[in-house]
Order: structure tokens, then C-alpha cells, then sequence
């Protein structure tokens, strides 16, 4: 009975979102179209269409392209004595939990993170205090993670939860992203760097790269995933470090 009303439901939602992208598709082969766009009424169109374009890619370079000197920024270290225990490691006792919102809550080592599916992309990190480098992250594509989980359909972020703390009040460094950018094909959680193991600096031993974000949505330190419903109950409820500190915007695409 159960597995009936779940595989009816299924087929409505399918249905459902068939339907709409083919009206939308023959409505924007549609005469009028351009009128409509620049028509008053087209300007939410115009912004559901830039909604659309974030699972665009971000520009990709090669390896001609990659920064002489990748610039740290923010925390060079986690300075817990559970961090600095797994460091002097190599973080063989490093472990990412993902919780939260999911039917099968992970525990992973480096070694079963680095068995999985990679992707390997050289990009341009743009912080938003004015500077930018290229350099090449090889890790895990979160979906893959979110997919192995088993994502519940009530979650509608993933916080990445941070070994560091930053600023004069010890603060818990943390990000979020929406599902659009969680399942983003270049958004991975990397445990290389230029080929190399990921630097201390720019923290080791997993960090999160949001391609199509500013560089403080690029959490280092990640030892934990949490899919949630909502942002309000995690730490000031801003959804990250810096929104709580009411220094930069929760959206920073770019
Ligand atoms: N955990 C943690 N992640 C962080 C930060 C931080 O201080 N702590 N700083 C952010 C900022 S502002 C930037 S620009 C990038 C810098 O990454 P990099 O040190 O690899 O250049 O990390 C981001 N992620
Ligand atoms: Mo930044």
C-alpha cells in the first residue's frame, strides 16, 4: 500500500515537472517571447532564467594558467588539540561525518574518500577582498556524498562544519550552500591541491570548492557535513561565519 502511494507520488512529481519544462520550452520558442522579456512581466522571468544558469560551469584553465603563489587567507590552521593530534597523523584518524537530513548517516576516512569517484578541475579562486588565483583541486564531487547518504527530501542545504575558529571571539568557522550548488558538478569537497596533498594552510586534510562562489563560501577544515531544513539553528543562523558577522551576503555568486 505504501510502496503504491510513494511510486504514485513519484509519478506525479515526474509528471509534474515534465509538463512545466515542456510549456516553458514551447513558450520561449513562442513569437512573443522577446516582447515579454522586455516587458516589466519579463523581468521575473529574466531572473528565473539567471536561476537556471547557476548549474552552468565556472571557467576552467590549464596548467600553463596556475598561480606561481596560491595566497592563504582566513585561518592557516585549525588550532584545536584534536586537530593538531590528527595532523601530527597525517590524518590517518581524520574522519567526515554527514548527518543531518539523510537515511544513512557517513563516517568516512581519507582513504575511503579518496577510493571514490574524483574530479579533478584548475579554477579562480576570487576572494572578495579584491584578489584571485588559479590553482588545481582534485576531491570528491559532494553529490556523490549526498547521493551515498541518501538525501532526504526535506533537506534544503548543506552545512560544511569547520575545525577552526577565526577572529577575536574564537568563532566555529562554518558555510552553506543550497541544493543547486550542493549538487553543482564542480562543487567537490578536495583533498588535493596542484597534485599535491592539500596544504595546512589551505586546509588540510578536506575543503570545499563552490566554483561558481566567492571565496569565503570555500569552507577549509571540513570535518563535517550537515543537511538541514533550514539555517536557523545553526550557530547565528546567517548561515555562515562571515553572514553572522553581517560582513558579506549567504548568496556570493559570481
Ligand atoms: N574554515 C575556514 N574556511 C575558510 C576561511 C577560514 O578562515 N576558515 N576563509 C575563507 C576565505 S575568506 C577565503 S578567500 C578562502 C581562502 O582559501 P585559501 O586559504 O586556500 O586561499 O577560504 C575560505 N574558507
Ligand atoms: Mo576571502
Amino acid at each position: 500500500m505504501s510502496k503504491l502511494i510513494t511510486t504514485r507520488r513519484k509519478l506525479i512529481a515526474g509528471l509534474g515537472s515534465s509538463v512545466l519544462l515542456a510549456g516553458c520550452d514551447s513558450w520561449s520558442r513562442s513569437p512573443g517571447f522577446q516582447d515579454v522579456l522586455a516587458s516589466a512581466e519579463g523581468l521575473t522571468r529574466r531572473a528565473q532564467r539567471t536561476i537556471t544558469n547557476r548549474e552552468a560551469l565556472a571557467r576552467e584553465f590549464s596548467a600553463a594558467d596556475l598561480s606561481p603563489n596560491f595566497r592563504a587567507n582566513g585561518s592557516r590552521t585549525a588550532d584545536s588539540d584534536a586537530y593538531r593530534a590528527m595532523l601530527a597523523n597525517n590524518f590517518a584518524d581524520f574522519r567526515l561525518r554527514v548527518d543531518g537530513l539523510v537515511s544513512r548517516p557517513l563516517s568516512l576516512s581519507l582513504a575511503e574518500l579518496r577510493a571514490m569517484p574524483r574530479r579533478t578541475q584548475i579554477t579562480r579562486h576570487d576572494c572578495v577582498e579584491g584578489w584571485s588565483a588559479i590553482g588545481q583541486w582534485t576531491g570528491v564531487p559532494l553529490s556523490r556524498l549526498l547521493d551515498l547518504a541518501g538525501l532526504r527530501d526535506s533537506a534544503n542545504y548543506i552545512v560544511f562544519h569547520c575545525a577552526d575558529t577565526y577572529g577575536s571571539q574564537g568563532r566555529p568557522y562554518y558555510e552553506s550552500i543550497d541544493l543547486i550548488d550542493a549538487f553543482h558538478p564542480q562543487t567537490i569537497l578536495a583533498y588535493d591541491m596542484n597534485g599535491q596533498q592539500l596544504p595546512e594552510r589551505h586546509g588540510a586534510p578536506l575543503r570545499a570548492r563552490v566554483e561558481r562562489q566567492l571565496g569565503y563560501k570555500h569552507a577549509k577544515y571540513v570535518t563535517r557535513l550537515e543537511a538541514v531544513a533550514s539555517l536557523d539553528g545553526i550557530h547565528g543562523g546567517k548561515g555562515g561565519y562571515w553572514e553572522d558577522n553581517g560582513a558579506y551576503a549567504w548568496y556570493a555568486g559570481i
